[in-house]
């Protein structure tokens, strides 16, 4: 996230000499990550939840215990935070505390993984930050739900199969807030470019630059909708900032908002 207090603030301690914090620069996303999303099989699928800039392989946040971690299976919400286990995400820069966790998969159909993490506080820029994160798996091919909103106080409702979509078509979205769409609003865009290795949950080495110009952004219609083409195979990540109702965290400026993370493949 670059704000543009942010950026006069970092202008004015370049002109004083000093460097620019790491993690306050462009994207940070919440991860919910499995490297494979659609699953033949039943079984437990391995989660890493880790705070990063994935499209740089930038700078990883500490990530504080979360408040809230679940999947929803066929409107069926299962509790998985019985299921987390801390752990070090190691970023290709600096190490930050993150979580381990597994998705249970039995049944065909759609199982959408909803995290609330806690508030992470953002020295650089005296705010709090709460991504509010899902993620999607699907068992066969069978469709389930992937369409339906989770009811979260901020949220993406994906309009596209979110675990199929083809690398060159398009992807489109709605943002919700209170489950109202929200018209006007900035989607960051971002590749999962340095995908973690899950047994060693360390980055990999990127396997594309990030954007020379800065943040990959979309703003969403008078409905809410965004679309974005989606140029390459693999894992997307959407987010909508300070579109969440709760604007304020421990007396600071809290951004509550939205990510959704979508997987791509090449048609072979
Ligand atoms: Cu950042």
């Amino acid at each position: 996230m670059i704000k543009t207090k942010t950026r006069m603030a970092s202008a004015i301690l370049a002109l004083m000499g000093f460097t620019f914090l790491p993690g306050a620069a462009a994207a940070h996303f919440q991860l919910v990550y499995s490297p494979q999303t659609t699953l033949h099989r039943p079984g437990d699928v391995p989660l890493l939840l880790a705070f990063w800039h994935p499209f740089e392989n930038g700078h990883a946040m500490d990530m504080g215990q979360p408040l809230e971690f679940f999947s929803v299976f066929k409107g069926e919400k299962i509790d998985l935070m019985g299921t987390l286990a801390p752990a070090t995400f190691k970023g290709a820069n600096n190490e930050a505390a993150a979580f381990t966790a597994t998705l249970p998969v039995k049944r065909n159909g759609d199982y959408i993984v909803a995290l609330t993490p806690a508030p992470y506080y953002e020295g650089s820029e005296d705010i709090y930050i709460q991504q509010i994160t899902k993620a999607y798996f699907n068992k066969n091919g069978i469709p389930s739900g992937w369409n339906a909103p989770l009811g979260l106080p901020t949220e993406i409702v994906p309009l596209n199969k979110p675990t199929n979509i083809l690398a060159g078509s398009t992807f489109t979205g709605q943002l919700l807030s209170e489950g109202k769409p929200v018209a006007g609003a900035e989607i960051e865009i971002e590749y999962l470019a340095a995908a973690p290795d899950m047994a060693t949950l360390a980055a990999s080495a990127p396997s594309v630059g990030p954007m020379p110009g800065g943040a990959v952004v979309a703003i969403t219609d008078a409905n809410g909708l965004f679309t974005f083409g989606i140029p390459k195979a693999g894992q997307w990540g959407f987010a909508a900032l300070g579109t969440g109702p709760a604007t304020e965290y421990d007396g600071k400026e809290l951004s509550q908002d939205a990510v959704i993370w979508i997987t791509a493949h090449d048609v072979e």
